[in-house]
């Protein structure tokens, strides 16, 4: 399949790379580190990565601001459905292909690689560049680690597998690259957001069967000095909380006129609740967009019932074992 889009990549002189929107480390570094990667291996072909971006990112690289495109090939990143695709001139793609880690939903490619496995798109990547011609280079290397860690949440994720830790340990080797300075880079952050996080702390409202969630108006958040989605991310800092299995935060998004949900889990699958409320996601972290708090509410109160669901049925399995 790799050399299948190798082919296809070689075949056409503008390439536009896309993936999801409510940009995220790993969606933005593959289309940054394919970008590259292919430009390095072709120097004449045009290549772009687009789509909406967030200056928390920046430390990955730029995306490209085009209007006018045709005969294009489009690579869809990190992406399992055709509506949040980041990328409004999809019909006009000669050609479309998928590369993805999330749980299958819909097929809009003319090829698509799935593996649900992978930790990370950046890490279905890395075994792409392995098994084509296209080249790498540290700068290359560095981008799709950064992805690969993000989405891993530092290798804590079960999705961290041998395969995971033998790419990461032949890339380190091959493409070397120093991790204290890219750690800085991803993880420094000012002390308002420390602070905001205190705040989300401190007002953590957990229901009976560990669901915990927080609602942040605009107001709160400006407050602060913070946007929605540094406020939003902050949700992969609640996790190994003992009363707490499912969290929720609920940014108020003015700019974009609707409300932004963020959802973790360390028990019940959550992606299902989320795409009910035309979100979505992997089975411990989704996320979904809607309309309102009310909206919102009733999401929270689907993911209690989902939790219930899951205590009980953890409960039931002891017993069994007994
Ligand atoms: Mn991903």
């Amino acid at each position: 399949m790799f050399k299948k889009i190798y082919k296809e990549i070689k075949k056409y002189d503008t390439i536009i790379i896309a993936r999801h929107i409510g940009v995220d480390p790993d969606a933005m570094a593959s289309q940054l580190a394919l970008k590259q990667a292919i430009e390095l291996t072709f120097p004449n072909k045009k290549v772009y990565a687009v789509g909406n971006g967030s200056s928390k990112f920046s430390y990955l690289g730029k995306l490209d601001k085009l209007e006018d495109w045709e005969d294009f090939l489009l690579l869809v990143l990190d992406t399992p459905d055709k509506k949040r695709i980041d990328f409004k001139d999809f019909d006009k793609a000669k050609e479309v292909i998928k590369i993805d880690h999330h749980p299958y939903i819909e097929t809009f490619g003319d090829l698509e690689y799935i593996d649900e496995e992978a930790s990370s798109t950046c890490e279905i990547l890395m075994e792409m560049l392995c098994a084509t011609k296209l080249k790498c280079n540290s700068s290359i290397a560095r981008t799709l680690y950064c992805g690969l860690v993000s989405d891993s949440n530092r290798f804590l994720f079960d999705s961290s597998t041998p395969k995971t830790f033998a790419l990461v340990s032949y890339y380190l080797a091959k493409y070397p690259f120093t991790l204290s300075e890219l750690y800085r880079e991803m993880y420094l952050r000012p002390l308002k957001e420390v602070r905001l996080e205190g705040y989300i702390a401190e007002n953590l409202q957990v229901s009976e069967n560990g669901v915990a969630s927080i609602f942040l108006t605009n107001d709160t958040i400006a407050k602060f000095k913070a946007d929605t989605a540094s406020a939003g991310n902050m949700v992969n800092n609640f996790n190994f909380i003992e009363e707490v299995l499912v969290w929720v935060i609920v940014t108020e998004d003015i700019k974009n006129n609707n409300v932004r949900i963020n959802i973790r889990s360390r028990g019940p699958a959550i992606n299902k609740v989320a795409e009910k409320y035309n979100g979505g996601g992997h089975s411990m972290a989704s996320g979904a967009r809607v309309g309102s708090f009310e909206e919102a509410k009733e999401l929270i109160e689907d993911l209690d019932l989902v939790t219930k669901r899951y205590i009980r049925s953890v409960e039931q399995n002891e017993n069994n074992e007994c």
